[in-house]
């Protein structure tokens, strides 16, 4: 009953704080020493909902442990980073360090398993060699198992007890211990099978998404040729029973989608030709954005645009990989004058405003990078008072086309 959890990050505290709350004794870990006194200090360098509550009482209670150190524990949960390097390989230090740090920890019947998101074929070839060096028989003494995580920041608690679960383990002893763990609150399903298995199936539920949206992306670039409302099409073609195309939109951001294929392509390179052109393609999503705002705004001399959005999704506030990013990255080198605008973006930005009147005050253009649900409701009447030239493009299809035309707006929508 005692759990020793790796990474106190976006997976790793919640995961800690829920087994916790439910009997076990937990300690968590990270390497980041202000990471842990901020903690200890109850104070939280990650935004949940509940999450803080929840902490603080588990704490409180003792079932809640945090320090830099592992400790003895019966079971392992590793749930650090796996970022990408520059040359699009997945970087597994922090997994092989977190697995180095407890080998002096683990002892006859431990189970360690792999929360992050990692290669085909990691736990066998690179976990397994490190947890070795603790002279423990895997699969008859150390028991391994990968159990991705799949939660959507936001929505965090119920995702993950509410979620399907996937367990693989090396062997069916250690796919039963970890299925066993995460019983404890999983109520989602728990599928059972082994670990290369388990990390496919993470892998390709993100890179379904992928190859699905660049394929949208793909329709939204023919429709402006070939002069047809792709987002008209998409929406008639989902109501057949078998279909469901994705979103246009200026790109792929987040942690997740934009980063996963990368982990099938670097084993199969050859072979994943699919996935490699997916994610070319909505790489190439800001470029193609930019290109169609220059030709829209070619008349203009020295236009002011007004971006509408930063976050890599409507209605968060993360701005990892985020294709409006990129965009603003792109205009500001070639020397347009923006004002930058995003209601859920806390941290500084360079020419961002607190309000949207600010933004628009005099611009040549709105730019609408990312769908938060604000930004279905501005006025264009509103809008045309403020504006210098009455122009607006919208990425994301939160706009009303129509409306705007009415006002005098001239109006460009990806994909129509
Ligand atoms: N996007 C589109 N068109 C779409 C859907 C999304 O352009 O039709 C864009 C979004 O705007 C965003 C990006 O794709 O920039 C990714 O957004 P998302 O909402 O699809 O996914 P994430 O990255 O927030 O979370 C995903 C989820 N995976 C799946 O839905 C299969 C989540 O369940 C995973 O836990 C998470 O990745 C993860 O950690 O892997």
């Amino acid at each position: 009953d005692h759990l020793c959890v790796l990474g106190l990050g976006y997976i790793g505290l919640p995961t800690a704080v829920m087994f916790a709350k439910h009997g076990l004794k937990v300690h968590g870990v990270d390497v980041n020493p202000k990471v842990v006194e901020s903690l200890l200090n109850k104070e939280l360098h990650i935004e949940e909902p509940g999450l803080k509550e929840m902490m603080i009482d588990v704490m409180n209670h003792g079932q809640l442990t945090i320090g830099t150190e592992p400790q003895i524990a019966d079971a392992y949960i590793i749930a650090v980073p796996t970022p990408i390097n520059s040359d699009k390989s997945a970087n597994l230090d922090y997994v092989i360090n977190a697995a180095e740090m407890i080998l002096p920890y683990l002892r006859e019947n431990s189970l360690v398993v792999l929360e992050s998101t990692v290669p085909p074929r990691t736990i066998e070839d690179v976990l397994v060699p490190v947890l070795s060096k603790s002279g423990l028989k895997i699969g008859e003494q150390l028991f391994v198992s990968h159990s991705p995580e799949r939660v959507l920041p936001g929505k965090l608690f119920e995702e993950l007890v509410n979620n399907d679960r996937v367990v693989g383990g090396i062997n069916e002893r250690s796919s039963q211990m970890t299925a066993e763990l995460y019983k404890l609150f999983v109520k989602g399903n728990i599928h059972i099978t082994d670990a290369t298995t388990a990390e496919m199936v993470k892998l390709m539920e993100n890179t379904y998404r992928d190859v699905n949206i660049a394929l949208a992306n793909e329709f939204a670039k023919i429709a402006e040729n070939l002069g047809f409302n792709v987002w008209e099409a998409i929406r008639l073609a989902n109501y057949h029973p078998r279909v469901n195309i994705h979103r246009p939109g200026p790109g792929v951001g987040g942690h997740c989608i934009a980063v996963d294929p990368w982990f099938i392509y670097e084993k199969a390179p050859t072979t994943a030709q699919l996935i490699h052109m997916s994610r070319m393609i909505n790489d190439h999503m800001p470029d193609y954005v930019v290109s169609k705002l220059e030709e829209f705004l070619k008349d203009i001399n020295d236009p002011v645009i007004a971006i509408l959005g930063l976050a890599f999704k409507g209605n968060i506030d993360d701005m990892r990989e985020s294709p409006a990013v990129h965009v603003v990255n792109k205009l500001r080198k070639k020397g347009y004058r923006l004002r930058v605008y995003d209601p859920y973006i806390n941290q500084p930005f360079d020419d961002k405003t607190v309000d949207f009147d600010a933004a628009i005050d005099s611009a040549d253009c709105i730019l609408i990078l990312t769908d938060h649900d604000q930004f279905k409701h501005i006025d264009p009447k509103h809008s045309s008072k403020k504006l210098r030239t009455a122009r607006i493009m919208d990425t994301r299809n939160v706009i009303n086309k129509t409306l705007w035309e009415l006002e005098g707006f001239k109006v460009y929508s990806l994909g129509m």
